[in-house]
Parts: C-alpha cells; structure tokens; sequence
C-alpha cells in the first residue's frame, strides 16, 4: 500500500451510544471510499470492524476495531469503538490513539447516556469532534429532536453543517451549509452525492442555518468577525477555515447528517474529516517520561522513532497482535526497538495496517500513523517501544476497575488445568478483567465490567481454547470478630501412660478497630511460661481464630494478652501450649460477644434522572446508604455503600429497572457489623453447610 505522511493522516474515533450505527457508519465510509467493493452490514454479520465471532453472534461491537480508508489523498484511520456501558471502558483506551472523534448520536433516541460518556471521555484527550446525526431514515426519527437533545447538552456551540433532505423513509440527502449546495444519494448506493442546488422549498431554511453556523465560526476570531458584521456573510474559503480553527479549538462542534444503513452521506463525512478534523502532526507534540522527569516529543519523521502500544489482541491461531501508534520517527519494518517499560528488545517484522483482522503489510509507518505487528514477545497494552537511543515512557490509560466478579468453577480436572493460562491470555487482551483467588473462600473469582462482558469470557475460553468453566455467584468472604472482652484461662492436659501433655494459659481478649486484625501481646513476668513456648501460644491462637466460631469464618479485629500460665518440667510442649491456646479462645469467645462482618461496597450509579427515585428506593431496600447525589446533563450520579450480599443480583436488576440505560461500579470499601437478624441466617447456613460436609466425607 501507499505511504503516507502524518500530516495526510487523519485518526478518527467513531463513538456514541451502543446500536446508534457505528459499525455501519464505518461500513459506509469504508465502501464508499473504496476499501471494500459492497456495503456490509452489522445485520448479515459480514462488516470489517465487527469480525470477532461474538460479535456477529450477538451483533455488538466488544472490541474496537481498526480500518483506514484513502481518501482525497490521505490516509483515515477508524477506530469503530463498542458503545454498550460494559465495554466503554475499551472506548476510552482506543480514544488515546485518535486526534478527533466523530460522536454519532441516534436520530430517533437522541442523546443517550453513554454518548455523554464518550463526550467526557473525549473531553478528557481533548479531542476535537463532529457529531452525526445517524438513522435519519427511520421512522420517528427527528434531525431537529435530536438537535435540540444535542444542544441541550453540550450546548449551542454544536452546530449543524448541513441539514437532513427529506424525513424518514423519503430521507435522500444532505444540505451542505458550508458551500451552500444539495447532495442527494442513490439509497444503498455508491455513498458518492449528487450535487444540485438547495431545493427552492429549502432556500430559507437553509440560509438561516448558514448564518448561525457563519456566526459562529467567526465568534472568536476577530479578523473574521469584522469581515462578517462588514458584508454580513463570509466568502467559503474564509468560513472554511474559520471553520479548521474553530473545530482544533474545541469552540466549534460540527453537526453532520447520515444514514449509515443506506449509505446516505458518507462521502460528505469523509470530506469533512479531511478537511476539517486535524492531522497527528497539528499536535505538535507529546508528552512522555525519561528517568523520571517529563519530557516533550515532536511528533515529527525527523524525531527518533518511538510508538505507544493502545491495543493488544490474542488470536488462537495468530497469536498476540499489537496495535500502537507512532509518536514520532518513521518506524521501518524489521526494526529493533526497546520496550521501555520492560527494558526488553523487541523486533517488529511484518509492520502492517490493519483492516479489521486482516493486516495489510506496509514497509514503514510515519509519525502519527497506527499500525499492528503480530508476535511481539513482552510487550502488552500500555507499553512504550522507542529507539534505545532515545528512551520515552508515554502515560498508559487507567481503566476503571471491574464493577462484577463472579466465581468460576472449572468443569472437569483437565478444564481446571488448563483454565488459568488461556484466562492470562484472554486477559492480555482486555484489561478491564480481573482473574484472581479470594484467599479466604479459595474462590477463583473473575470480576468485569457487567455480567455479559464475563459471560463472553466464558464463551471465548471454549471456542478459542475448548475450555470449559461455570459461573457462579460468588461467596461472600463474612468474617467474625468480638465486640466484648474477655478474661480467661485455657488448660490442656492429658495423662496416657509414658509422659503426658500439659499447657495452661491465661489470656484477655479485647476488640480492636475496623482494619486492625490482630494483636498479640506477652505480658508474662517471672516465668510462669518459660519463653519458648510464648510463640505456640500466639500460634494456637491465630489457627483458631483462622477458623472462627459462630460460622467458620476468620476471626479478625481482636487483642490477645496473655498474661499467666503454668507447665510441667516433663509433659510441657510446643503441642500442649497450642492446645492449651485453643481452649482459651474457645472459652473466650463464649464471653466475648463473637458476632459477624460482611463487606460493605462503595456502589457509584449512572443513570438517566428519570430513574433517580426508583433507584434510591431499591437501594434502600438492599440495607443501602445513599451517600451522595450529583446530577451531570441528564444524568444522574447516586453514590452508595451498600452491603455486597445485597449486590450480587444487582447488574440484572438495574438493567430491567431501567431498560439497561444505567451503569454501574462497585469496590469494596470496609467491613461492618451484620445486623443480628441477618447474621442468625448466615450462622444457621454455614452450620447446616458444614454438617452437609461432613456427612458427604463419612
Ligand atoms: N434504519 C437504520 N438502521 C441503522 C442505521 N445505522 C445502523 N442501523 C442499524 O442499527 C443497528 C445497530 O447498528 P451498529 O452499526 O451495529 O451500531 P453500533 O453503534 O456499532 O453498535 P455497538 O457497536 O454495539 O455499540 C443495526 O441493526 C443496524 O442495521 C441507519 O442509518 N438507519
Ligand atoms: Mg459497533
């Protein structure tokens, strides 16, 4: 393929609310610039971007996906982004590597929550961005609705650059603003416009919607806005450029017309990117860190080569593919550069540009440009690879941590064997998952944004490496502590024929705060203990309390003293001291008021407003503790701690409460007290469990 330079580069990410048409926009912009010979579609499962098998099963994009298309001499790099809460955290990670995003909003739903997600998130990269006004042949679709919801939101500084022709089914073109002409398109056609003049019933319409789209353009530079009161318009080369400024400033939000479905203005979106979205180079520089201190990149051919890695994908049968951007330098096939995170050497054959999950080989990519190269050994999502002359460690993005775990049970002895390394491999891939062992319910736990996005773990583990594992939910690691204290003695004897056994100790035991865990303390003078066997005593009594005693679970948050004792020349042991340790806390606990812990969740809930009073009643149903309301546009913040008993169902709940338009994140915050009623039902669960157990094992 044709080498091109960073200033003919454009990277855009298409983002928005999930089902608004991102895929197929992109499958229209792909075909219409000639990248692919017909329109594909997300329905017939055959589109570039959306290729995984889970994808076309279920019909969503989980990954982003890559694929450029040449246009009017340059080269445009789409990234086709997932829009469903659950895998918007990939959104965010892929946004590193665009320059502009084109935010494509639904034109029957309008504005939805996660499209103010992606607004934020490409408020945080300070993105410049378009937005498009997609499904505008539906019926009940509104370009004027959804403009209204738009400007609503992000304020009057969206603006449209054309307006739709036709409504609905008779929806067949664009008013281009700018130039002030007509394009209309053959429906599933070429996506190539056929230009015209602004139809007379249109004439007015549209010269309003120029003048406030000039105004605007000319509102925040001076020289424009003289010419503009002057002759009351603008010549179109002037409000184009007005127009480049305005958009690189973030003063200016396009607002563009489509039907990706029928291919309905595609060719007038690639133009825009072109001509008004800003090239990797427009940036200047990037910032990264050497030893420590910052330093500033050029983003230039001339600079030594170095590439962030944003994406990592792990194929059975190809292996580990990589996809990074190039900072700066011109990165040549075969070249040997250094991971700087890892300080290894890693050598990039087969440099290529993807186009969807084929790779498409190229000899060198130039700065600012997006490339991919299977089989790099060390290096993951996040990593920098630099010339070793000149080392750079670009920031990685911090993902949100996953809001759902769910235990995971291998089927069979072979599926446990095999489960945790194609886990480590899937994991590779997508960074928002979390494999690990809960130490005290030896539970494999896998924790993800929301229960599909572990579910397609689930399903990937066997199609891709046939293993085979069940979800469950997961068991709540309850602990035990005392809220009384205790003095007592603990006597271990025993007499059976040769020498004996024989410990006694005496100890106090008291609560300590939340998070403390345990304390030993000696305080035994004159040796009435002799010191070696002080350690067996802390030891009996950390075994013990590893066990608990109203339930099973681990005892934490408590004091121990020992105090006094006694023992025998003969028949004294490390053994009988533990013993005797045990009995102590045993007759302890009889005193010390023993009662349980559960984990409390910091839960932080996005919701569109409408919901908010629902929401609040579930959770207070759920024992919860709102601690905080905030409202951003439409949506509504609640911040909660609520038991994690109450949780475990809490992902299926909010999404047929509120049709799936909620999101949500939960940590764990601390452990407190279970309300006594509650934990009778625990204890008795745990005994009954327990004598089930043993039963099984006679
Ligand atoms: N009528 C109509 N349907 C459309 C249009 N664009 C997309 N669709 C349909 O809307 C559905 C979702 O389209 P996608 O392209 O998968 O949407 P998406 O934004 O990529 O969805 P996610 O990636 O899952 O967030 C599909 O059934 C498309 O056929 C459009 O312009 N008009
Ligand atoms: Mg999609």
């Amino acid at each position: 393929m044709k080498i091109y330079e960073g200033r003919d580069i454009r990277n855009v990410g298409v983002v928005g609310h999930g089902d608004s048409g991102k895929t197929s926009l992109t499958a229209g912009l792909l075909y219409t610039a000639g990248a692919t010979n017909r329109l594909t579609r997300v329905d017939e499962g055959n589109t570039i971007t959306d290729f995984d098998e889970e994808e076309i099963q279920r019909k969503i994009t989980i990954s982003t996906a890559l694929a450029y298309a040449e246009w009017k001499k340059s080269k445009i790099n789409i990234l086709d982004t997932p829009g469903y809460n659950i895998f918007i955290n990939d959104t965010r990670a892929a946004l590193a590597a665009a320059e502009a995003s084109l935010v494509v909003v639904d034109a029957v739903a309008g504005v939805e929550v996660q499209t103010e997600k992606v607004w934020s998130f490409s408020d945080e990269f300070k993105l410049p961005r378009a937005l498009v006004i997609n499904k505008l042949d539906r019926e009940r679709s509104s370009f004027e609705r959804t403009l209204e919801s738009i400007r609503s939101i992000f304020g009057r500084t969206a603006v449209p650059v054309q307006l739709p022709w036709g409504a609905e089914r008779n929806f067949k073109g664009v008013i281009d603003l700018v130039g002030m002409k007509a394009y209309s398109y053959t429906p599933d056609g070429d996506g190539k416009g056929k230009e015209t003049d602004i139809p007379a019933d249109m004439a007015d319409e549209a010269q309003a919607a120029h003048e406030v789209l000039v105004e605007l353009v000319a509102e925040g530079n001076d020289a424009l806005l003289e010419e503009f009161f002057e002759k009351g318009t603008l010549p179109v080369e002037h409000i184009l450029d007005g127009m480049k400024s305005a958009v690189r400033e973030l003063r200016l939000f396009p607002v563009l017309c489509a039907s990706a479905q029928h291919n309905i203005g595609t060719d007038q979106i690639l133009n825009f990117i072109v001509d008004h979205l800003p090239a990797p180079t427009d940036r200047g520089t990037v910032t990264g860190t050497h030893n420590g201190k910052e330093v500033a990149r050029k983003i230039a051919d001339s600079e030594h080569v170095s590439a962030f890695v944003f994406k990592t994908t792990a194929d059975p049968f190809a292996g580990r593919i990589t996809f990074f951007k190039v900072y700066s330098g011109v990165l040549k096939n075969d070249a040997n550069l250094q991971n700087v995170q890892r300080s290894t050497a890693e050598r990039l054959s087969h440099i290529a540009s993807p186009v969807g999950k084929t790779l498409t080989a190229v000899t060198e990519l130039h700065a600012g440009d997006i490339g991919a190269v299977a089989k790099l050994r060390d290096t993951l999502t996040g990593d920098t690879l630099a010339d070793k002359a000149a080392l750079i460690e670009y920031p990685s993005v911090k993902l949100a941590d996953p809001s759902i775990a769910f235990a995971i049970e291998a089927k069979s002895r072979a599926d446990e064997d095999r489960m945790g390394n194609a886990i480590h491999r899937i994991l590779e891939e997508d960074q928002s998952l979390r494999f690990y062992r809960d130490p005290q319910t030896k539970e494999f736990l896998l924790g993800g944004s929301g229960q599909q996005h572990v579910e397609i773990v689930v399903s990937r583990l066997k199609k891709r490496y046939g293993v085979d594992v069940a979800l469950k939910a997961p068991k709540i690691p309850y602990r035990e502590t005392i809220r009384g204290k205790a003095d007592v003695q603990g006597r271990h004897k025993k007499q059976t024929g040769g020498h004996g056994q024989f410990g006694d100790c005496w100890i106090r035991m008291e609560p300590l705060p939340r998070g403390a865990k345990f304390e030993f303390a000696n305080e035994i003078f004159g040796g009435s203990i002799p010191k070696n066997y002080i350690p067996a005593v802390e030891k009996g009594i950390i075994e013990a309390a590893a066990n608990g005693f109203l339930a099973g679970f681990p005892m934490v948050d408590f004091r121990v003293v020992l105090y006094d004792g006694s023992y025998h020349d003969v028949d004294s042991s490390e053994l009988s001291f533990k013993l005797a340790a045990r009995k102590a806390f045993k007759n302890a606990m009889q005193e010390a008021k023993p009662t349980l812990l559960e984990p409390i969740m910091n839960v932080e809930i996005q919701a569109p407003v409408e919901y908010a009073g629902d929401l609040m009643g579930d959770l207070n149903g759920r024992r919860g503790r709102v601690a905080g309301m905030d409202t951003k546009g439409h949506t509504q913040i609640i911040r909660a701690k609520v038991p994690m008993a109450e949780m475990l169902n809490y992902y299926n709940d909010l999404t047929s409460m509120t049709q799936g338009r909620a999101t949500f994140f939960m940590e764990f915050d601390h452990y407190d007290f279970v309300p006594p009623h509650q934990a009778e039902k625990i204890i008795s669960a745990a005994k009954a469990a327990k004598t089930g157990e043993e039963e099984e094992e006679d």
